[in-house]
């Protein structure tokens, strides 16, 4: 029996996508900006069946995570036309549900893998709005090195696509791992609650288009400190409007805490870095990739940091 293998690594939002429309196709409510990583990826195996099924790295998935991956195979049947049934086999090569956006490397694999089984050829931008109905991130995963996420109140299935950003700054990502374990709150559930409970967000919202188009900028003109300066104030605003919700909740921990501290230090010190977290409690660090060593080594040292893992620009997603 054929099997279909794509690969597909993750990707670090440095402008946030935080929010979605209203109705169908899980459309971002703003555009976001991201690099692709090395270090982390999703392999996702899919083999004709009898029905569908789901495994994630080896266990049967939880009920949750198998609706969204079937409601996929659903999407690919409707396009194709075709009623085929496929074992889907997904392994990540990064910690499931800890906030290293597992979900964004899986379903570009995935639909990669689909889009291959179902026989399929289709352009990246389409492949893109189709990994998007999975997972918001995961078409950025797509594409390698930096990426745009086109989004925002006027969005639509048709314009909500990723497309690759070129680049001169060459750049690492030190991903500090800051906590063992699954996060409490899913990201899908953190967007509603700020969108729906959260008296930042609108604010979120309104300044969101001029972080996106100063962070572009300072990318196009290789500033990484401009373009670090914008990736944190978007990370900071996103997890405010965590902070003005009526039930008010937070990711950082005190690990994170000393870690953003410890980026800001360093910077003083002459370094040229600077941070971002996601929906979980780990820090990544943009850095110039010369100082990358020598920054992984004293941001591992900080009190409860279990590992320090520095990443280069990743790949586009691949069958193999
Ligand atoms: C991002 N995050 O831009 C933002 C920043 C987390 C924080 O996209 O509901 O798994 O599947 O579209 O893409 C994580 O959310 O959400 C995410 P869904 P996703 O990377």
């Amino acid at each position: 029996m054929t099997t279909h293998r794509a690969i597909a690594h993750t990707n670090i939002a440095l402008v946030k996508y935080w929010g979605k429309n209203p109705g169908p196709g899980n459309v971002p409510a703003m555009g976001s900006l991201s690099l692709t990583l090395d270090g982390f990826r999703s392999i996702v195996d899919v083999c004709a069946n009898d029905r569908d099924s789901f495994t994630l790295n080896g266990n049967p998935a939880k009920e949750g995570e198998a609706a969204r991956v079937l409601t996929h195979i659903e999407l690919f049947r409707k396009l194709s036309a075709k009623n085929l049934a496929f074992r889907i086999e997904s392994r990540n090569e990064v910690p499931t549900g800890s906030g290293l956006a597992s979900s964004a490397s899986g379903f570009a694999a995935l639909t990669l893998a689909l889009a291959r089984a179902f026989g399929l050829n289709l352009d990246s931008r389409t492949l893109s709005r189709l990994a998007r109905q999975g997972s918001g991130s995961a078409a950025r995963s797509i594409f390698g090195g930096f990426v745009r996420m086109h989004g925002g109140p006027e969005a639509s299935d048709e314009t909500a696509f990723a497309q690759p950003v070129d680049s001169s700054l060459d750049v690492r990502m030190i991903v500090l791992q800051c906590a063992q374990g699954p996060k409490a709150i899913g990201s899908r559930e953190a967007m509603i609650r700020v969108a729906t409970g959260s008296i930042f967000y609108e604010a979120f919202v309104a300044n969101h288009p001029r972080i996106l188009e100063q962070a572009l900028h300072a990318l196009r003109e290789g500033d990484l400190e401009q373009l670090g300066a914008f990736m944190e104030q978007s990370t900071l605003q996103m997890h405010a409007t965590m902070l003005g919700c009526d039930e008010p909740f937070w990711y950082l921990n005190p690990v994170s805490v000393a870690a953003l501290n410890r980026v800001r230090e360093l910077r003083k010190a002459g370094y040229c870095c600077y941070f971002t977290m996601d929906a979980g409690p780990h820090v990544k660090v943009l850095c110039d990739a010369h100082e990358a060593v020598r920054l992984s080594a004293e941001l591992e040292s900080i009190d409860g940091v279990s590992a320090a893992t520095v990443c280069a620009p990743g790949p586009s997603a691949a069958l193999v």
